[in-house]
């Protein structure tokens, strides 16, 4: 097997963002595309000679093409061994388990999340680090100044891997370890969480949906529900995971996971529900007739994780990404812990897990996860949530309505106008970016504007500085606005605006959230004018 030096010209549009690079499946299919990235990831890190590479995805379209591409190129780099999930398939927090487990160097994962798959749908790479969390931004940046001078890459000519047979290839110097991609999991699960109350809870009469979206959680979830946890077959839906997820949006929200919602809050609906995205990061939780958001779930699992073994002393520390709502605050006040405020992404939650100063992270967008990987982790959540249920026998609408009464209300909904002009989003953000200094001490109707600001983040780690992460008005009483731009996008611009407004304990905590907010939404309209830079005058989706 040679090794060829390929003559290449950079792409002018390699930035990594939020997560990893994500375009469409026809950018990637360009000639030299996916190999020009994956050099300057190689390229961007050092000391990785004869060490361990993961390489994993989440099943889209392209996701095994790109996997031999990658093995080939990771071989001729000069990694010593290579572990790939069998079929290509590595959930994210599975993949970031596997790099903590075998001491690798780092780990590729393929995965756009939940964005669609499909022939022209999308398609991502992420490179995660050795700690088994997403490359920081002093990586990703370095990646992307490399794209744009690279010119060549290196690659195997070697014959593709059989990806669906578990065992050892030699590609060129490499050994190709194919590996089951839930085994691990599935044991560091049973470590974290008492499965016997779990088992015990389900014997005893009480009912999981779990709808895997044709993603990657399917085969995650079956062998954990259906086979360790006794929980009858049915009971994970939508398990086989499709190279276009059936079509669908693989997002875990009360649009896009409609059916599971409607059937939450009907008469014969189970006792839980839930649902997981595309590389099975996200976690949705719904309980009888209850949504739980993620900013609440991140609050109560705080809250209550002590009840589960992994969690039985307690936790260091809570952090949450900035436009999440304050709920985990009050939470981390009453224990007595610190509270971190992180910009949007995961990568940001790594030091401090690390550091051993935070134990437990969250986001908004339903990403929840602790220190037992380096990424957000949707059935780690549900096992949490189910933890907690089998030691207070008490249903989530009861947990949650006891949580608001000691902690008081934070009503919250996310707003996102998708597919905007980017000159047009760009003026939105620009416009009230340009209004901050006068905002503080102003009033919108019966609102006074505490403080605005753009979101800045100093940490308190490694000591690096990230701005420009977003607006924040903050109101008297504790009430918030956030307006920023999506980074996972992969065509026009989304507009995301973060919507909170905090009720104490004592205050009326069993509104119906639109209302409970319609004076910030109104606010927010008046502050933005998102109708008359973009002439949209809803959002395109409310989570
Ligand atoms: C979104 C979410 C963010 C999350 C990111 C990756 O980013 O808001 O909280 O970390 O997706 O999630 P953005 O920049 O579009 O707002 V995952 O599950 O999709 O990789
Ligand atoms: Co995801």
């Amino acid at each position: 097997m040679t090794i060829r030096e390929v003559a290449t010209t950079p792409f002018p549009d390699q930035k990594p963002g939020t997560s990893g690079l994500r375009k469409k499946v026809p950018v990637f299919q360009q000639t030299g595309y996916a190999e020009n990235f994956i050099q300057s990831i190689f390229d961007s890190l050092e000391g990785f000679a004869g060490r361990t590479l993961v390489i994993g995805g989440d099943g889209r379209f392209h996701n095994r093409a790109v996997i031999q591409t990658a093995i080939r190129m990771a071989a001729a780099n000069g990694f010593g061994t290579i572990l790939v999930g069998r079929g290509g398939i590595l959930s994210t927090p599975a993949a970031s388990h596997v790099i903590r487990l075998h001491g690798a160097f780092g780990g590729i994962i393929l995965s756009a999340s939940h964005n669609p798959g499909g022939p022209t749908e999308d398609f991502g790479i992420k490179y995660n680090i050795a700690n088994g969390g997403p490359a920081p931004e002093r990586i990703t940046d370095a990646i992307f100044a490399r794209s744009r001078t690279i010119d060549r890459y290196r690659i195997l000519d070697a014959a593709d891997v059989d990806l669906d047979c578990d065992g050892e290839t030699r590609v060129g110097d490499a050994i190709v370890w194919v590996i089951d991609p839930v085994a691990d999991y599935t044991a560091l699960m049973e470590e974290l969480f008492d499965f016997a109350a779990i088992r015990a809870l389900i014997g005893s009469g009480f009912r999981i949906a779990f709808d895997a979206m044709s993603a990657v959680t399917g085969p995650y979830a079956t062998e954990i529900l259906e086979q360790r946890l006794g929980a009858p077959k049915g009971t994970v839906r939508n398990g086989l995971p499709l190279p276009d997820f059936g079509g669908h949006h693989p997002d875990p929200n009360l649009v896009h996971a409609r059916a599971l919602y409607d059937e939450m809050m009907g008469p014969e609906a189970p006792d839980f529900g839930a649902a997981s995205d595309g590389d099975g990061d996200r976690n949705l939780i719904i309980g009888k007739g209850i949504f739980v958001t993620p900013s609440d779930s991140l609050a109560m699992l705080a809250a209550n994780a002590h009840l589960a073994p992994g969690y039985a002393r307690g936790l260091a520390g809570i952090a949450r990404s900035m436009p999440t709502s304050g709920a985990a605050d009050r939470v981390a006040e009453a224990l007595g812990i610190p509270l971190f405020e992180t910009p949007t992404g995961w990568k940001f939650f790594g030091n401090l897990l690390d550091a051993g100063q935070a134990t437990i992270c969250g986001e908004e967008s339903a990403g929840t996860g602790s220190n037992h990987v380096r990424e957000t982790d949707g059935l780690w959540a549900v096992l949490l949530w189910l933890n907690i249920l089998a030691a207070r026998r008490q249903s989530v609408q009861t947990i949650a309505t006891e949580h608001w009464a000691r902690f008081g209300r934070n009503y919250y909904a996310r707003h996102d106008y998708e597919g905007v002009d980017t000159i047009a989003a760009d003026a939105v953000i620009a416009s009230v970016r340009g209004r901050l200094a006068d905002l503080p001490g102003a009033t919108i109707d019966a609102l006074r504007i505490e403080a605005a600001d753009d979101f800045a983040y100093h940490d308190p780690v490694d000591g690096s500085q990230s701005h420009g992460q977003g607006i924040r008005i903050l109101f008297e009483g504790g009430s918030r606005i956030v307006f920023r731009l999506s980074g996972t996008g992969t065509s026009g611009a989304t507009i995301r605006v973060y919507i909170e407004r905090f009720e104490p304990a004592g205050g009326d905590l069993g509104r119906a959230t639109g209302d409970a907010i319609a004076d910030l939404v109104a606010a927010a309209e008046a502050i933005a004018d998102i109708a008359g830079h973009t002439g949209r005058t809803v959002p395109d989706v409310v989570t």
